[in-house]
This record gives structure tokens, sequence and C-alpha cells, in this order.
């Protein structure tokens, strides 16, 4: 196992990005950038070998900061929206920027994604790591607290990535981060990824208002939104159902199974590559990329087409505080946040 260091080049700001490549004893690899915390790449074989990236993203800072739909970065510090930009602690009212029409998305302005991070590496015989630390000052974007995160990104010998979050404050505040990687096993991000097969082992899902803010709980069953038993996404994206039609595909939050584990397999047939998701959220939010088009082009080379990629958001219910239909979660004093989340690359 070994870390591989190169510059990135610097952000507007005049900060230095470096990219760490985290590469295990096979030649494959997981790239991380120190800026967002961002997966750049992730290079793994297909049934025959073959090594290919199979995350979208950019290969120059300038495009991270002015044109990135949240490719691999960190999320937060809530990932999702929090409707009306605003939400209460007690007494307490917060607001927070409006970076999604009237709501707040993935945390604001200048939230964790666009964030310069602290990185300490570690190697050890079967595994490459590394930390990344930020302390994020009281009010920053609106959130109370001043909150100390570590994310660290674990890459092994059996292709198995691994992210952790832990996160402490010092005054009662709200947190809730993901990964924001669009995976495309194909490798090939000219192409769009309704071929993947996907299984999610959730019996229910969260309905959005048309701002995508959450508002109701729905049984999978009977919906487009079951995929209990694994298929492509492609399958029925495109049915006559409202919840699909807010915003032409899926971008909405599964409640996963508390035992049944991965609980989310994304399989691509053609190439053998397929990724096992474990994790110990309560949900994960299946974005299909509705949203990317030929304005972002992969790597400098590659226009997108809508659903290039899919993202696979684990995480806390979205919004707590705002939606009453689940349980409010605060992270207190003297508490910490703790959650992991498993990525099995397998060919
Ligand atoms: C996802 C979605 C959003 C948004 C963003 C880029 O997480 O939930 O709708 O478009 O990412």
């Amino acid at each position: 196992m070994n870390i591989v260091k190169g510059c990135f080049g610097k952000t507007k700001k005049g900060e230095t990005v470096t990219k760490y490549t985290l590469v295990n004893d096979h030649g494959y690899s997981v790239s991380v950038l120190n800026y967002g915390g961002i997966i750049n790449e992730i290079l793994v074989p297909d049934r025959h070998g073959i090594i290919k990236n199979v995350v979208l993203g950019y290969n120059n800072i300038v495009d991270y900061e002015e044109n990135a739909p949240y490719f691999g970065c960190i999320t937060g510090r809530t990932a999702g929206r929090i409707k009306d930009a605003t939400f209460s602690i007690g007494e307490d009212t917060y607001v927070l920027g409006k970076n999604d029409g009237n709501n707040n998305l993935h945390g604001g302005f200048n939230a964790l994604d666009k964030t310069i991070w602290n990185i300490t590496e570690v190697v050890e015989k079967d595994v490459a790591m590394v930390s990344l630390n930020y302390m994020s000052p009281h009010l920053e974007e609106g959130y109370p607290g001043n909150v100390d995160i570590i994310v660290s990104y674990k890459w092994d010998n059996t292709n198995q990535l691994s992210i952790s979050y832990r996160a402490t404050t010092d005054q009662e505040t709200i947190i809730n981060l993901t990964n924001h990687s669009y995976f495309n096993l194909s490798g090939d991000f000219s192409t769009d990824i309704l071929d993947h097969t996907l299984q999610i082992e959730a019996d229910r899902f969260i309905q959005l208002r048309k701002d995508l803010t959450p508002e109701d709980i729905s049984e999978v069953k009977d919906t487009p939104f079951d995929f209990r038993v694994a298929k492509t996404i492609g399958q029925d994206i495109n049915e006559n159902n409202r919840q699909l039609m807010i915003e032409n595909g899926y971008d909405h939050p599964f409640i996963l199974d508390s035992i049944k584990r991965p609980q989310i397999t994304l399989a691509h047939e053609r190439s053998g590559r397929k990724l096992s998701i474990t994790t110990d959220e309560t949900c994960v939010v299946c974005y299909t990329g509705n949203f990317l088009n030929a304005k972002f082009k992969a790597y400098d080379e590659v226009p997108l087409k809508k659903s290039a990629g899919v993202c696979l958001e684990t995480q806390y219910y979205p919004d707590s505080q705002n939606f009453k239909l689940v349980p409010s979660k605060t992270l207190k004093p003297y508490e910490a946040y703790l959650t992991v989340t498993s990525y099995h690359f397998t060919n």
C-alpha cells in the first residue's frame, strides 16, 4: 500500500490543492483532494482486468470551483435541502444561506465541499488512509457551534473504500454528512447509468414536494421506487409517476433496512464491475444525475449527458428538524457524531 502525492493546482484564493492517491498492492487506487475532500478518481478493474476510473470529476481545480455539481465531495454541514433555509433547536432559530431557490442545499454557498481540509496520511500493511480535518467555526454558513470534523478515507487490498465521519461540537447543532460521488461503473462517461442494475434494501422512501424537500413517507411496493429486487435504473425511470416527474428521475431518500447487509448494490453487467455499499446510516438518497448535461465536461474531454452518473448518498433523514414524520436529531456538546459507509468494488 502506498500514497502518492501530486499538486492539483491552486484555488482562486491561492490555496494549494494536493491530490492524494491511495494505491493498493494490486495497483488499484482512490484519489482524494484536500479541496472539499473530493474523491477525484477511483481506478478499479473490469472482469478482464481492464482498469478504469468509475467516478465523475474534473482534472483541474478551476472547474471544481466554478462548475461542479458536487462531484465526489464531502457534503455538509447538512446534506440535502433544509426547507426555507431555517431550523430551530429549542427556542433558537437559525437562518442558513438560500442557495437552492428558497431552500438551503448541501450546507450553503461556501460549505464543506469548498473547504481546504488538513490532511494526515497513514500507511499500514493492508490499508492506506488519509484523514481530513476541519474546524468549522460557530455560525459558519449560519450553523451553530464550533464543530470539529474528521473524515477518513481508508482504501484496502480487497478494493474496499471505507469513509468514516466524526464530529464534535461545543454547542447543540445539526450535522448530516455524506459523500457525493457520481458512479458510472462502465468507466465510459459518454454513457449514462440507466443500464446499471441497482438493488436497495428499503421498504419505504420519502416523497418530495416540488421544491425537493421531504413531504411524506411511502411504501415502495407497487411503485417505481421498489429496488428490493435488483433492476436496471432505467427500467421504471420514465414511468408516469408524480414523484419521478418532479425532476425527471430519482432524487429521493430511501429508508434502509436496519439488518440486511450490504444495503445497496450497483452493478454494470457488461464490464462486470460491481459496487456493494454497507452503511450504519438510516437512508440513502439515490440521485440519478438528472441535472447533468453537456455543460459539464468530465476530465476536460467528455461532455456529460443526463444520468451520466448515479449518486448514492448515505445519510440520516434529510431536514429532520423540519420534517415532522421522522425523529429529529441534533449533536450535543460532549457527544460524538460517528458514522461509517463502505464501498466494496468487485469484478
Ligand atoms: C443531489 C440532489 C440534488 C442536487 C444535487 C446536485 O444530492 O439531491 O437535487 O441537484 O445533488
